[in-house]
């Protein structure tokens, strides 16, 4: 059986808690199940992490890039919050690990302030799902499946 890895950057463990009219009711642990449950669907393993330090997500994101070399991993679902407008390192990190990355925001980025509206991450992202809700999480992990 093959894996997938979820990554939530900073204040995503406050989900559920305020600006649920932003983010929705659904807390950090109601999201990891989620993924969990649909990775039991999809026939994979899927590992749910969280982290409030940009260095933390780089030492994942690289090690993510080595198991996918390995053929353990299929990529990684990535919300990276606000480091998302803010960091290169992340960007350099998933260019440099060769890691296949899903990019992920519960919002829809867009439509709300204008430093929200400018990713790092888009243009090495294999994909981007914004504004659908935590259920974006399902659908990406959907789309590491295909191909
Ligand atoms: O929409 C998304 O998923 C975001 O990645 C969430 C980030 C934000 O900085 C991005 O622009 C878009 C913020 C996550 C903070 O989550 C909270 C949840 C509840 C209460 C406070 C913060």
């Amino acid at each position: 059986m093959t894996a997938a890895l979820v990554l939530n950057g900073p204040n995503l463990n406050l989900l559920g808690s305020r600006e649920p009219g932003v983010y929705g009711a659904a807390t950090l642990a109601d999201v990891e199940r989620l993924c969990v449950t649909t990775g039991a669907e999809l026939g994979i393993d899927v590992e749910c992490r969280q982290s409030n330090l940009e260095g933390e997500l780089v030492g994942w994101l690289q090690e993510a890039g080595a198991r996918q070399a390995a053929g353990e991993l299929l990529g990684v679902v990535l919300n990276a919050g606000a480091y998302t407008h803010t960091s290169i390192a992340l960007r350099d990190a998933v260019v440099g690990a060769g890691v296949r990355v899903i990019e992920l925001h519960i919002s829809n980025v867009h439509a709300r302030e204008e430093f929200r509206q400018h990713s790092y991450l888009s243009a090495v992202a294999a994909g981007v799902i914004v504004g659908l809700g935590v259920n974006g999480y399902p659908l990406a992990l959907r789309a590491l499946t295909l191909s």
